[in-house]
């Protein structure tokens, strides 16, 4: 009797929590967010309601069937029984990541619009670099022996060419609200992971490869940007931040970097 009670209360407790979303996620920035969102909703309804049925039945078979001190009988399984909760689960899970692929492919599979805004990614144990062309819209070229962190040239730009000379590189990440993201990534040692949470966006930087990733942020803002892949003793240590920053703000700080870099 008192295991029944103790599983229906917890089913109960666990319900109100998750219903009442007392611990959720922090707030969706922008449309693949929301659909993330809508699409992570979705999943938990069906989820929940079959957790909540099948916790309240077990509870009333515990209460039902509880021992009265008579012998316990054998019972032959139920092919049918087996044949429709089987069938049933595939046909859930396999809906679920079917309905979740336009998401997913929104994110992972679509062409970079033509206003995209390009930056680079240099991720190293353990901190995240980022690099603008500057005013000529050109990245300069690199080269993997001039990479100097003491230099502040994390991403190894080439001294010599011209194209390089006005590229600005920042420990966190700017982008104009509103306006498409390519985002470039590059590691130097191992898999780090570039991971913000208000946009839903998740991706592993593989050392070797140029990963690019697309997003746009709609909301001004700042945002954390934790490694997200165990990469080492510092990982609890490697952040960044996403400054969202009206498009005209961007502009001026891009502007203003520039200034920099010439009365250098
Ligand atoms: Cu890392």
């Amino acid at each position: 009797m008192l295991l029944a009670l103790l599983n229906w209360v917890i089913t109960l407790a666990t319900v109100v929590l998750f219903a009442g979303k007392y611990w959720w996620f922090p707030e969706a920035i922008n449309e693949h967010a929301r659909e993330y969102d809508e699409h992570f909703r979705n999943t938990l309804y069906i989820t929940g309601v079959i957790f909540f049925l099948a916790q309240m039945s077990l509870g009333w078979v515990i209460f039902k069937y509880r021992s009265n001190g008579g012998r316990s009988s054998y019972v032959e399984g139920n092919n049918t029984m087996e044949v429709v909760w089987t069938t049933g689960a595939a046909v859930l899970f396999i809906g679920a990541v079917l309905m979740s692929t336009q998401v997913w492919a929104g994110v992972h599979l679509s062409e970079t619009p033509a206003n995209a805004v390009t930056i680079e990614l240099m991720a190293k144990q353990f901190a995240f670099s980022f690099r603008y062309a500057g005013a000529d819209g050109k990245f300069g070229k690199t080269d993997i022996k001039q990479i100097s962190d003491a230099n502040g040239n994390p991403f190894g730009v080439d001294e010599k060419d011209p194209a390089g000379k006005d590229d600005v590189t920042s420990s966190a990440i700017r982008v104009p609200a509103g306006r498409p993201v390519l985002l470039k990534m590059r590691s130097r040692d191992v898999i780090h992971n570039f991971f913000v949470r208000e946009l839903r966006v998740k991706q592993d930087v593989v050392p070797g490869m140029e990963i690019p990733l697309r997003f746009q942020a709609d909301k001004p803002g700042t945002y954390e940007v934790p490694c997200s892949e165990l990469c080492g003793l510092g990982h609890h240590q490697m952040r960044s931040t996403l400054i969202v920053l009206p498009p005209a703000d961007f502009e001026n700080w891009l502007k203003e970097e520039d200034q920099k870099l010439k009365q250098q």
